[in-house]
């Protein structure tokens, strides 16, 4: 494996007021420049997120994005903040906590991220009684909003407590498990640009996932870019890993059709414009949050704006949070779980953010019952639920389906949800156990009529089948297997269909009457009665020992046999025979002369020839 191939064990995001030292840290450590902007130089301020891989005293590889301080570029911190693990709040020791060293660190808490170190940097600018009061403003920061972490003096121009600094990255990367959950791909793309000879190319950090040249991935208007090329941080790469810096060459797209702010998916998602949330309201909020405000909001590198209704109060206290509903004016990409964050357009300031739990809610209002179970991650009760919602109450849902409704990986999902009497398992697929069982009964049920109705023939079709159970098809296959599967099977299922395994079994009364009617038939011979196709006639038909002459007209198979001994033996003497004379031969008259060779022509014995009948190639 390339050195470039290693998996990303930590995604860490830079924080902190601007000229605090940032850029000068992560330079320092990394070798790289992460203002590349001719304007960053020249103004001497990050703008955008830049980016550059650490590589750990472990061996580890972290991912570091290094984001812009000034109160400006908030909105970039934010994205470019979106999907790290852990943060670098930098802290200039001859400035001490400042403004945007506080939003920085509220909106990574609203995001989620909550492990971190504070470098308290410029340490060789200043004395020993400055240093130690903004190490003082730093702890008591941490200490207001409840989060632990180390204070590390360090200077980004001569070097000093970087080492120390690294090896406490090292032990948050250690400590942050194998990588994040799910299968799936999911890029927040965060710049797009075409150049020549490649095409397009998508860059930003990925989610979650792996992206792998050749794959094809989905956008949310419905394109299909296939991947071309990968690099991870600048080097080309077969795999991109989630936590890794990513640029992607795509085909299958447009420049016009992908903009910062998308997401690419290895998985196509509907959009949203939606979505049921625990709003939180930060401690430092100025104003309580009113019912049915309009806020700015930011998830992923998307920011769009979002009208904030509270399901059971009129106002959001400072520190407090309640569960919403959002109306997106943009429709957003958002998996259950994702965290977004708020700001107010005037002033312009972080004032809280919270976490999706049902991005695409199901009816006008809001189901707390549903909500609350989801933030609970009560699954016993969150999957019954969400197996009881349309559509999936007729089609059940794969464990993949329900990990994009329940923020559980697919693979956990078998483990949460065994032993739940609510829950059917059908092979692959999950179904509420009451549906089910519904759904068995029905299908039995359709069976019973069937066989009473027609006991000679008492199968289902397969679609017959399937439109019994009312479920839609891939689950009523999964029943139909699990009843026909069972060590007691309850249906049979066969080529020609659904039925009842115990159907071998006529009826005592309708087998006396086929009985007595094929006397009737091979007494008649070869002038049956004219009869409509009762239960009984249909069950000797089915049986072959009756055969269909006409629309009306049944023979009993002995007196089909005689008659078409009788036809070839007439050809074979004189190389042919006429309606006229069948009818002398059987001593019948010209309408059962005329069915007998019809019926002779379709099975294959005779064919029409002009007013004569001769054999076909195979009985001459
Ligand atoms: N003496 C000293 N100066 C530093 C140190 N770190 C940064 N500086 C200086 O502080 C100024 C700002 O540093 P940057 O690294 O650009 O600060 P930043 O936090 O990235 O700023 P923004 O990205 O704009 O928020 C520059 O002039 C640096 O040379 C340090 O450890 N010691
Ligand atoms: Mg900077």
């Amino acid at each position: 494996m390339a050195s470039d191939d290693r998996p990303i064990a930590l995604t860490i995001g830079t924080a902190g007021h601007v000229d605090h030292g940032k850029t000068t840290l992560v330079r320092y450590m990394t070798g790289k420049d992460t203002d590349r902007l001719e304007e960053e130089h020249r103004r001497g301020i990050s703008i955008v997120p830049g980016y550059a891989e650490l590589d750990l005293p472990s061996g580890r590889r972290a991912s570091l994005v290094d984001v812009p301080g000034h109160e400006r570029f908030v909105k970039n911190m934010v994205a470019g903040a979106t999907g790290v693990d852990a943060f670098l709040l930098v802290v200039a020791a001859d400035d001490g906590v400042m403004p945007q060293t506080r939003e920085h660190l509220d909106v990574l808490r609203v995001l989620g991220v909550e492990r971190g170190v504070v470098a308290l940097t410029k340490i060789d600018a200043v004395d020993e009684e400055t240093a130690e009061l903004a190490e003082l403003d730093a702890a008591e920061l941490l200490e207001s909003v409840d989060l632990p972490a180390p204070i590390m003096r360090v200077s980004g121009a001569t070097g000093e407590g970087v080492d120390d600094l690294l090896a406490a990255l090292d032990e948050l990367a250690g400590g942050s498990g194998d990588g994040r959950p799910g299968t799936l791909a999911r890029l927040p793309v965060d710049r797009t640009f075409v150049l020549k000879g490649i095409g397009l190319v998508a860059t930003g950090t990925l989610w979650s996932g792996e992206i792998r040249v050749g794959d094809t991935l989905h956008t949310a208007s419905g394109k299909r870019p296939r991947v071309r090329g990968v690099q991870n941080h600048d080097r080309p790469a077969e795999v991109a890993y989630a936590g890794a810096r990513t640029a992607l060459d795509l085909v299958g797209v447009e420049a016009s059709e992908l903009e910062p702010g998308d997401v690419l998916l290895s998985t196509a998602l509907p959009p949203t414009r939606a979505l049921d949330v625990r709003v939180r309201l930060l401690e430092g909020a100025a104003y309580p949050l009113k019912h049915a405000t309009r806020l700015r909001l930011y998830h992923g590198t998307r920011a769009t704006n979002a009208r904030v209704r509270f399901l059971d109060r009129d106002g959001l206290a400072a520190g407090k949070s309640a569960l919403a509903r959002l109306s997106l004016q943009d429709p957003l990409v958002v998996l259950p779980g994702d965290r977004f964050v708020l700001r107010s357009s005037s002033p312009q300031v972080t004032v809280g953010g919270g976490v999706v739990l049902d991005p695409s809610p199901a009816g006008r209002r809001p189901e707390p019952a549903w909500l609350e179970a989801l933030e609970a991650g009560d699954w016993g009760r969150v999957v019954p639920l969400a197996l009881a919602r349309d559509p999936w109450r007729s089609r059940g849902m794969t464990a993949e389906e329900l990990s994009l409704v329940v923020p559980v990986a697919p693979e956990e999902i078998p483990a949460s949800v065994a032993n739940n009497p609510d829950i059917a398992g059908l092979g692959r697929l999950y179904a509420l156990a009451s549906e089910t069982e519904a759904a068995r009964e029905r299908l039995l049920e359709a069976l019973e009529n069937r066989s009473r109705e027609q006991p000679e023939s008492p199968e289902l079709s397969v679609a017959e089948a399937r439109t019994a159970t009312g479920f839609e098809p891939r689950l009523a296959d999964a029943l139909l297997a699990r009843m026909s599967g069972a060590e007691e099977p309850e249906v049979s299922v066969t080529d020609s269909g659904v039925s009842l395994p115990d159907t071998g079994e006529v009826p005592p009364e309708l087998e006396r009457e086929a009985g007595a009617l094929l006397g009737e038939l091979r007494k008649a011979g070869n002038e049956p009665p004219a009869m409509q196709a009762t239960p009984a006639l249909r069950l000797l038909l089915k049986r072959g020992q009756a055969v269909r002459l006409g629309e009306e007209l049944f023979g009993a198979a002995e007196a089909t046999e005689g008659v078409l001994e009788e036809i070839k033996a007439a050809c074979r003497e004189a190389g042919e025979i006429s309606l006229a004379g069948l009818r002398d031969r059987l001593g019948t008259t010209r309408k059962f002369a005329q069915a007998w060779l019809e019926y002779a022509d379709e099975a294959g014995v005779t064919r029409r020839l002009g007013d004569v009948r001769v054999l076909t190639r195979r009985y001459r």
